[in-house]
């Protein structure tokens, strides 16, 4: 049985205030909660995350790191100063750092890479814009931002990995996939990955990300290779986020 697991991405949202309020109501509820918690604050509040989580069990994670381990990159975060601050986590190739930030699929590999290096547990967004899906092309987009991950890292570098798939369309829209549409997307990510290693694909958590809220991710989650959801907007309010945690 996988573990069920909901995040909460901020994006570029919050200050310290509004954080405070929020971190408290997840840590007062955290403990009720049966799936695997973690948040992802924007850089400069990840050590508030990290003070205000350290007793909960809910981890921490940054929505990127730096491809370069260290040196002369101006206003980069390395993956390794992310780990020094106790985040566990980290989001690699988010549909907005692709789309605003021009990340590509080699580029990626190198975030994979610090972040794996440095005991950070990625985890991969994947997923079409409207147009691919419009063209039938949604599982060989998916594969194809997948398979340079599978090809690059070893078995035992990829169980650290979680998957989140993420139509570009249903991103803070409003549009959601339907649970059939997001669970046939999942369930072709887990035989591209069985290809590797089949007892892995069981294993590895798949997440489901794009205008979760809390009236649609219980028959979201309800999916058998739906194994939680990347949540964006709904995170920032503590109800629905802790109420999409209960739905997993
Ligand atoms: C997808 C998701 C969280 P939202 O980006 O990563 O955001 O839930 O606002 O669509």
């Amino acid at each position: 049985m996988r573990q069920k697991r909901v995040a909460g991405n901020w994006k570029m949202n919050g200050d310290q205030a509004q954080n405070a309020a929020l971190l408290h109501a997840i840590a007062e509820q955290a403990e009720k909660t049966t799936a695997a918690l973690l948040v992802c604050p924007p850089f400069p509040y990840l050590l508030q995350a990290v003070a205000a989580l350290q007793t909960t069990g809910v981890e921490i994670g940054a929505q990127d790191c730096s491809a370069y381990q260290e040196g002369a990159y101006t206003g980069e975060v390395s993956a390794r100063m992310l780990a020094d601050l106790g985040v566990q986590w980290v989001l690699i190739g988010h549909s907005e750092r692709r789309h605003y930030h021009g990340e590509d699929n080699a580029l990626l590999v190198e975030k994979g890479r610090r972040a794996v290096e440095a005991g950070l547990k990625p985890i991969l967004c994947v997923g079409e814009t409207l147009a691919e899906r419009e063209q039938g092309l949604t599982q060989q987009v998916v594969a194809a931002q997948i398979a340079p991950f599978l090809e690059h890292f070893t078995l035992q570098e990829l169980a650290s990995f979680c998957i989140a798939y993420e139509p570009v369309w249903a991103i803070g829209t409003g549009l959601t996939a339907t649970p059939e549409e997001a669970q046939a997307v999942h369930a072709a990510i887990r035989a591209q990955l069985a290809e590797v290693d089949a007892s892995w694909a069981e294993q590895v958590g798949v997440l489901y990300g794009g205008s979760v809220k809390a009236d649609n991710a219980a028959s979201l989650f309800s999916m058998p290779d739906i194994d939680g959801g990347l949540i964006g907007g709904a995170s920032l309010d503590a109800g629905q986020f802790l109420a999409i945690a209960n739905a997993a």
